[in-house]
Order: C-alpha cells, then sequence, then structure tokens
C-alpha cells in the first residue's frame, strides 16, 4: 500500500486545500474520465494506431477494453498501489494498459522504448515492480530476451506482458482481458503513476504524480493550446515522455475527447502522410524534429493544411529556428518550457509573434509560484538571471523515495530547483539562458553524466571520467567524455570506450557521442573538476 507522504513527500494540507477550492483539483480519476467521455461521446474516435492494420478504438470500445484488461490484471494479481513498468512504443495497447492500471490504481512506472537492462533492472527492483509490459521487438529490439533478463534480477517481478503473437516464455497481453469487474479504484488525491525525471544522479529518480494535479495540468494546457473534441493530435516523441503525454499531449487529448493518433515514428517520410491521410490538427516536437519538418516541409507532396498548431519544447529552440516554422508548416507555432516534475510555460496564441519566438511562454496556472534567484537562493531584481525556482498546484513536492535527494532538490519552503537559468520579461514570460544542473540535453533527451561516468569508472583501463555536453548545430547538445587512462592501462580507441557503455545495456541516446583522452581535468578553486571549463573547451574543437 502507498501511501503519500510516506513514499514521497505531498502537498501540506493548506496549498491542497487552496487547490482544491481554486477549482485546480476537480476530484477526478483517469479511470473516472474516461468512463464519462465514453458515456457522453461513445462513438467518437479516441484513438488511432495506424500501424497496417489501421485500428481505432471508439470511447466506448476503449472503456470496454480497459474494463476487461483492468478485470484480467486484477486476477493475475495486480493491486491498487502495484507498480508496473510499462516500456511500450507508440501502439494502441500502451493507452489501453496504461488505463487499465489507472482504473485499478495501480501506477504504471513509464520506461522508454529506448531504455536497455541497466535501467529497466533498476526501475523494477527500485519500485518492487510485480509486472513488466513489452512489446515482442522494437526497433531491432527483442524486449522478451531483455525481460527474461530482468526477470532474474527483479524478485519482485511476477508477470511479463508481451504486446504481440510471440510471448516466448512470457504471457501475450492479449491473453489478459476478461469479464469486466467491479473495482474500488483510486482516490483523486492518490498517486497515478511515476514519471522519469531527466535526471542529474547516477540513477534517475521517479516522479510521482497524483491524479488531482496532472489532470489540472492538462485541462490547463488545453484551455492554453486550443484543444477540443475537434483536436486529432499526432504523437511524433515516444509516447511515454511527459511531454507528448501532457503538453497537451495524448491525455489531454483524450481529456477534451479529441482524436490521438500514434505515429511510430517521428521523421518527415513517417510522420507528413499521416498528418494528411488522418487530417492531423495539432503535435508537439522537438527542437531538432522540427528543423528537419521545416526543411522538408517545401518539398513535400504531403497535404499539410489541417496543422493548426505545432508546439515546439523539450530543449531550447532557437529564434532564428523559430521565425522559419510558422511560413514552413503553414501552421501556428507555441513553444513550451515544461518538465516532468511539474511545472509547464506556453506562449500563448494571442502573444504577439516577436513573444513567440524569443520567449519560452509563460506558466500554466496562475498559481504557480516562479522565483528567479542567485546561489544564495535571493531574488534577484526584475529582467535579471537567475536559478528558477518553483512551486504550485501540480508541481511534486519531492520524489519517490529519496529523502536526501529531496531535500537538496527542494527548499525548505517546498519549491523545486529546477536547474535551469532563466530570465523574466516585463509580461513576466520565462527566457531559459542555460542550466546550472550537471545535465545533457541531447535534443530534448535528457542524460545524467553521473549515471555514464559510474559506468565508465568501472572500466579497467580507465582512471577517471567527466562527460560533458558540448554544443551541436542539429542536437542543441552532443555528450563528450574526458577519459583519464590507467598509467599502466593499453592505450583504448574512442569506440572500444564506446562499446564498453553499450554493452553495460543502457539507452543508446546516453553512450558518448565523442571520447577525448586526456592527462588531467581542468580543476575549480575548491579541488572539483570544472566541467565548466571542460564544455568550453569542447567548443573550440
Ligand atoms: C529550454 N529548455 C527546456 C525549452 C524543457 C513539456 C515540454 C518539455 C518537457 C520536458 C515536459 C525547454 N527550452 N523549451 O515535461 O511537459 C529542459 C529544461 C527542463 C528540462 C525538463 C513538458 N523545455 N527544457 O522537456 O522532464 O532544462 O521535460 O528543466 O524531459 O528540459 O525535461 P523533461
Amino acid at each position: 500500500p502507498l501511501t503519500p507522504g510516506v513514499d514521497a513527500p505531498t502537498w501540506p494540507a493548506e496549498y491542497a486545500e487552496r487547490y482544491r477550492a481554486a477549482g485546480y483539483w476537480r476530484g477526478e480519476t483517469f479511470g473516472g474520465v474516461l468512463r464519462e467521455r465514453a458515456a457522453s461521446h461513445p462513438d467518437r474516435i479516441a484513438l488511432v494506431d495506424p500501424a497496417p492494420p489501421r485500428r481505432t478504438w471508439t470511447y466506448r470500445q476503449l472503456d470496454d477494453q480497459v474494463d476487461r484488461l483492468a478485470a484480467g490484471f486484477v486476477a493475475r494479481g495486480i493491486r491498487k498501489g502495484d507498480r508496473v513498468v510499462v516500456q511500450l512504443p507508440n501502439v494502441g495497447e500502451f493507452v489501453e494498459v496504461v488505463f487499465a492500471l489507472f482504473r485499478i490504481g495501480a501506477l504504471p512506472v513509464y520506461a522508454l522504448p529506448a531504455h536497455r537492462e541497466s535501467e529497466i533492472a533498476y526501475f523494477c527492483s527500485f519500485t518492487d515492480a510485480v509486472a513488466y509490459v513489452i512489446p515482442e521487438r522494437h526497433a531491432g529490439f527483442d524486449h522478451r530476451a531483455l525481460a527474461s533478463k530482468v526477470r532474474a534480477e527483479a524478485p519482485s517481478l511476477k508477470h511479463v506482458f508481451v504486446v504481440g503473437d510471440d510471448p516466448g516464455e512470457h504471457t501475450a497481453l492479449s491473453e489478459v482481458p476478461s469479464e469486466p469487474a467491479e473495482l474500488d479504484g483510486p482516490e483523486p488525491h492518490q498517486l497515478a503513476f511515476l514519471q522519469l525525471s531527466g535526471g542529474t544522479t547516477g540513477r534517475p529518480k521517479l516522479i510521482p504524480r497524483t491524479h488531482d494535479d496532472y489532470l489540472y495540468s492538462l485541462w490547463g494546457s488545453n484551455e492554453i493550446c486550443g484543444v477540443d473534441a475537434d483536436t486529432r493530435f499526432l504523437v511524433v516523441l515516444p509516447a511515454a515522455h511527459n511531454y507528448p503525454m501532457s503538453s497537451p499531449g495524448w491525455l489531454g487529448v483524450l481529456y477534451a475527447g479529441g482524436t490521438v493518433v500514434l505515429a511510430p515514428a517521428p521523421d518527415p517520410d513517417t510522420a507528413f502522410p499521416l498528418v494528411a491521410s488522418e487530417r492531423i490538427t495539432m503535435t508537439g516536437l522537438v527542437p531538432p524534429l522540427a528543423l528537419v519538418w521545416t526543411d522538408s516541409a517545401a518539398g513535400t507532396a504531403h497535404d499539410l493544411s489541417t496543422l493548426e498548431l505545432v508546439l515546439v519544447g523539450g530543449a531550447k529552440y532557437s529564434e532564428q529556428a523559430a521565425r522559419r516554422l510558422e511560413p514552413a508548416l503553414g501552421c501556428r507555432l507555441m513553444q513550451v518550457f515544461g518538465m516532468a516534475e511539474g511545472l509547464v510555460n506556453y506562449t500563448r496564441l494571442d502573444d504577439d509573434p516577436e513573444t513567440v519566438v524569443a520567449t519560452q511562454g509563460l506558466p500554466i496556472s496562475p498559481d504557480d509560484e516562479v522565483r528567479v534567484v542567485d546561489d544564495a537562493d535571493q531574488d534577484v531584481p526584475d529582467g535579471g538571471f537567475g536559478h528558477l525556482l518553483t512551486r504550485g498546484p501540480y508541481t511534486i513536492r519531492g520524489y519517490w523515495r529519496a529523502p536526501e535527494h529531496n531535500a537538496r532538490s527542494f527548499t525548505a519552503g517546498g519549491f523545486y530547483r529546477t536547474g535551469d537559468i532563466v530570465r523574466r520579461t516585463p509580461t513576466g514570460h520565462l527566457v531559459v539562458e542555460g542550466r546550472a544542473k550537471d545535465q545533457i540535453n541531447r535534443g530534448g533527451e535528457k542524460i545524467a553524466p553521473e549515471e555514464i561516468e559510474n559506468i565508465l569508472l568501472a572500466h579497467p583501463a580507465v582512471h577517471d571520467v567527466s562527460v560533458v555536453g558540448v554544443p551541436d548545430e542539429y542536437l542543441g547538445e552532443r555528450s563528450l567524455a574526458y577519459v583519464i587512462l590507467r598509467a599502466d592501462a593499453e592505450p583504448l580507441r574512442p569506440v572500444a570506450v564506446k562499446r564498453f557503455v553499450r554493452e553495460r545495456g543502457v539507452a543508446a541516446y546516453k553512450v558518448p557521442d565523442l571520447v577525448e583522452f586526456v592527462d588531467a581535468f581542468p580543476q575549480t578553486g575548491i579541488g572539483k573538476i570544472s566541467k565548466k571549463h571542460q564544455r568550453s573547451a569542447a567548443e573550440q574543437h
């Protein structure tokens, strides 16, 4: 059983009361919302999985299937509060599975399709997960074999459910559904799922989100983005990411009774035909993809004219690139600066064009408290740069089972230290100027250098290592590993270093793009490695 406040800090009662009184927390649950939408417009299309044979779900069909799947999960012993690691690509079953878990009150733990043994085994054991849901294969990788290894490492794991016809030694998800049964389900203030943090530490932190708080971020986003029952949203990024899930994302669109279309891949060759055939009105991209879409739009034979709004966020979008998007795609641009921990900022549809290309927007809520402070947590004068701290009705008060880390990542008053350096314009719009946290933002994918450093420190030839982000024209940043070899070690080649990381079973995006061997690291005044110097040295290349 999960007790908010024990497994993770929650909002103090006075704040919870305030957020309820203000109408932000509506007392709904995900399972209840789907039930209600299915009752009020059963025949509208909720979901499209366009992979042949194209499959669609009306709200009623989705609701029925979720009931049957939830009953089947319960029959196999999955209970309210249990954790289930869900690692699925953009397929219809992803939506079915997470809503079935929501309805039970079991918590999906969102893994990315790119994650491998190191990450998955950690998620399963850290959360004492009882089940793990996978595709047979994805992007040429056999997840069934990975699941077999993970089972041996995570004793809590009782079930592996496989989407597809050949589950191997595991259970086919298609065999799970059974006759719907009455469930008592979760309360709105209870946890709905655990989302992954971008992370700055050796192991990613897990983000506990409640039904109440996350649902507010959805309908708040819907109002800003103009999402309604006529919205046809294309999910191009991996559906498990917080951004395509909630800003406004596929969950926001389902909340509004619109239609979600799952793209199997984000490239224009895959996505443009879907925009045309599915008459897509809205989507969300990361900056590198926005560049590719902008460049590809001119020569395309596909009709993109249904597109009304494209969101771009997850990493800094250059003003220059932002200026080109609207004319190229023939739709509106909205910048979004958000984080899985909570706070999400959007430029507004009625902002002037300069604000849309040059800022990262305003918070969703009038009750999102934003502070811009110096290194001593003192507020900086308006317009000055500083660390962004935030507190509000959908920003967590602490990570899951991480009391020591929470003491560093949150102020005593409950503000989350985002690690971002921002400036506030006179209209209150935020401009992201940089980052104080030790993290690499590789085109929207976040990498915690410490995680990769720990892996490389285990290499017998490595004396010391420092991983930093270096500027990259396309991705924004790439990762570079500076390596000091042991005095007695045979010389290593960069490919051997990369292979070593890959073979430890981590997501491919975390493997260093570049490796450089050095004799020493630059030091700060207090004898710590100066990553700032390493980053600027790398820029000279
Ligand atoms: C600069 N940096 C940005 C932006 C995020 C919506 C949108 C994005 C995320 C997300 C999200 C940025 N310009 N426009 O969850 O709901 C960097 C910041 C931030 C970190 C959060 C959402 N948009 N960032 O990217 O949890 O450094 O969430 O703190 O993956 O991405 O990363 P993540």
